[in-house]
């Protein structure tokens, strides 16, 4: 329904332009307007307001109701235009009508759109309410391979001692994993590292020991690094030995250390690392780049020995290779196998479990 304001010329409330008292003046219409007749439309706008308002169901039709009583040119702005048609001493008591029914719509606007915003948000809230007793949707997460784990705990131990992680490559020079470490080509030790070569000088390497010269050749004593990294060997996989394994690298040189030192540092750190239940057996043991040598075996109680490092004294010569003088400083050195530790600590007795990715495995660390 459309309320028809006398006053307003041609259609009534015009939508396009806004209503003028020049604008009545010019065409013609303008009639001054009693105060009775603008109580009269007054009420009229009221009546249709009710009725509007009953009909809302939506922000939508809210809106429009909106823009239809209270936009620029909409039934509260064509009561204002009328009262200007009004003599002035009658417009204060016209205006103060008009403003109450302003404000009263204004006021419930307001409360209808809290009303209808609340009744939106519970449709909502029902429409995406979840049925929490219906069976979840499984999704398995991963978890970080039993070897990692084995890795990263070593590396927590040794950071926390105050060692720095250093890396190597992996495909490293024959003068880095042999000669440097006192392993001229024709020394027997090489058989015991038989590797797989790229080139006559080029290898994939057989233990993490090349990186102890490259640290010492980059950087002057003290030095105090592990170095965690995946070795090669032509070795037959069997239960303890596979031809791809993981070795930490451990060097500390510094003046005064003694095989004293060494094996205290392994001895907290087999404690730190495997707790209550475990021995440590210490023996005599060779390698060309480490004098005195020795070897590690650590069981379970009861259980099978199983050798997990080799260790020593670094051997002058290779001080003496990479600039160092062996008068000043001493230091000492160990490499040990991530599996073998990943063994003792899970109980597994097949090293190759680790490396056939079955799942039912995997998922028991
Ligand atoms: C070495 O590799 C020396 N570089 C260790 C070392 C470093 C000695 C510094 C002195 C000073 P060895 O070949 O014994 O040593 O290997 C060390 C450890 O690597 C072994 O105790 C074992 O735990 C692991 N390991 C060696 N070969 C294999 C293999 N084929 N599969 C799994 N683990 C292996």
């Amino acid at each position: 329904m459309r309320i028809h304001f006398k006053a307003l010329p041609g259609k009534g409330c015009s939508r396009e332009r806004p209503v003028t008292v020049d604008r009545l003046r010019r065409t013609g219409l303008y009639l001054p307007a009693m105060l009775g007749e603008i109580e009269r439309k007054t009420a009229e706008v009221r009546g249709e307001w009710e009725k509007g308002r009953a009909g809302v169901e939506s922000l939508q039709d809210l809106e429009e109701l909106r823009v239809r009583f209270l936009g620029k040119r909409g039934y509260i702005a064509q009561l204002f235009a009328l009262l200007r048609t009004l003599p002035p001493e009658k417009r204060a008591a016209a205006g103060k009508l008009i403003n109450t029914l302003r404000e009263q719509i204004e006021g419930e606007l307001e409360s209808l759109k809290g009303q209808l915003a609340a009744k939106a948000e519970a449709e909502r809230l029902k429409r995406e309410a979840h049925d929490f007793s219906l069976p979840g949707v499984w999704r398995g997460i991963g978890n970080l391979h039993p070897l990692t784990q084995v890795r990263l705990e070593i590396e927590r131990i040794f950071m926390e001692m105050g060692f720095d992680v250093a890396s190597g490559p992996e495909v490293e020079t024959d003068y880095y994993n042999f000669e440097a470490l006192n392993i001229p080509a024709d020394h027997p030790a090489r058989d015991e590292w038989d590797s797989f070569y790229i080139d006559e000088g080029l290898l994939l390497r057989t233990h993490t020991s090349p990186v102890q010269i490259r640290v010492m050749k980059s950087k002057k004593p003290p030095v105090r690094i592990i170095c965690p990294g995946r070795c090669y060997r032509r070795d037959n996989p069997d239960a303890t030995h596979f031809p791809v394994f993981h070795q930490v690298e451990l060097l500390w040189v510094e003046k005064g250390l003694t095989m004293a030192h060494l094996k205290w540092i392994i001895e907290v750190f087999v404690r730190e690392f495997f707790g209550p239940g475990y021995e440590m057996r210490f023996s005599a043991d060779f390698f060309p780049f480490t004098e005195p040598s020795a070897q590690v075996h650590i069981r379970r109680a009861g259980g099978p020995w199983l050798e997990i490092m080799g260790a020593g004294m670094v051997d002058p010569a290779v001080f003496e290779e990479v600039g160092y003088d062996p008068e000043e400083v001493t230091g000492f050195a160990f490499g040990l196998g991530i599996e073998r530790m990943a063994m003792l600590k899970y109980g597994v007795d097949d090293i190759r479990l680790f490396f056939q990715n079955h799942l039912r495995f995997l998922e028991q660390f």
